[in-house]
């Protein structure tokens, strides 16, 4: 389990990996060179300025306390490891088969879905229906991003291919799209007449900047909140790894509006800035919960901290 996760992480984090290729060569020596050659790597991977000069400093420290020398890789992803665990919020994602999810003792764990548009939502959503489905469990998934047509859609065809249910809310008689809370207040209905395990509900593209859909995401809050105890369970921001830096930007935007209590970093395999989940943990103190690794309903993995560090330079 725990190697199969760690190959996909890995496979993820080609691009983000070949960065680092040949910068810890046997007999490599700790220079200013190479402690050069180190920051601009890590700043590179996006791992954000500080988080790599800081490490940078450390190496600095311990070589010259000789506590480093053959061991300079296991020194540099120990130190990743603590940077990725010190924001004292930061919940670590669980070993063995546990989901970093807050599941409902008795009846619907609602998940509140939440990013900008493009960041990869439905994508996300689809798979995390695919995969508790698979656990054996009864997923419903609420089209609530109203706002496009093509939205709607493009969740029920993924419901569709995944085999689960969907609740989709009526076009108005004048032609205008259904209120997203409504749609999600229909969703929590059906989860709890229909004995649903699991809830995912997919919301408008947002950003901090628009009232009326931070607006709207507050509404779906309480609508369903007031409906199903505890809910919602989750609120999961999905964002962009290609967006490197710029994604701890928007995260950090989102969370001075919403309560999110975990991020999906979505298209980790398409990028060389996957150092950005370092920053994440540490800037916005959320954990990252899930990683995107592909396009297809398998291609999500749990997060973890000692796998993406060692799948990093494996
Ligand atoms: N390579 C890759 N593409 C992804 C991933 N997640 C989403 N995408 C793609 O990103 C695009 C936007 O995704 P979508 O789920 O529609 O974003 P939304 O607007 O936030 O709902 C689509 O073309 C997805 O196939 C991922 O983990 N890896
Ligand atoms: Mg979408």
């Amino acid at each position: 389990m725990l190697r199969k996760l760690f190959g996909r992480i890995r496979d993820g984090l080609a691009r983000t990996r070949q960065l680092f290729q040949g910068l810890f060569r046997f007999g490599r020596k700790v220079d200013e060179a190479f402690l050069e050659e180190l920051e601009a790597k890590l700043i590179q991977a996006d791992v954000g300025v500080k988080t790599a000069m800081a490490i940078v400093e450390r190496v600095r420290e311990a070589y010259k306390n000789r506590e480093v020398d053959e061991n300079l890789l296991e020194f540099v992803k120990s130190e990743l490891k603590r940077e990725m665990t010190l924001t004292p919020t930061v919940t670590a994602t669980e070993e063995g088969d546990e989901e970093p999810i807050a599941f409902a003792a008795t009846g619907p764990t609602v998940i509140l879905v939440t990013g900008v548009n493009g960041s990869g939502k439905t994508t996300s959503i689809a798979k995390l229906a695919y995969r508790f489905k698979n656990q054996g469990k009864k997923v419903l998934v609420v089209a609530a991003d109203t706002f496009r047509a093509g939205a709607v859609n493009q969740l029920a065809i993924w419901a569709d291919r995944i085999g689960c249910d969907i609740v989709r809310g009526p076009q108005k008689a004048d032609g205008s799209p259904a209120d997203p809370a409504a749609v999600a207040h229909d969703g929590c209905l059906k989860a709890v007449r229909g004995g649903y395990d699991v809830v995912i509900i997919d919301t408008a593209g947002r950003l901090h900047t628009h009232q009326n859909l931070m607006q709207e995401l507050e509404k779906i809050r309480r609508v369903v909140a007031r409906q199903i105890e505890g809910a919602p369970h989750e609120v999961l921001l999905v964002l962009d790894a290609t967006n490197g830096q710029n994604a701890v930007q928007q995260a950090r935007k989102f969370a001075e509006t919403v309560a999110c209590t975990g991020i999906i970093l979505a298209k980790l395999d398409g990028t060389a800035k996957g150092g950005a989940v370092i920053s994440i943990r540490r800037e916005l103190g959320l954990p990252v919960k899930y990683v995107g690794v592909g396009e297809k309903a398998p291609d999500l993995e749990r997060f973890n901290a000692d796998s993406f560090v060692e799948a990093l330079f494996a």
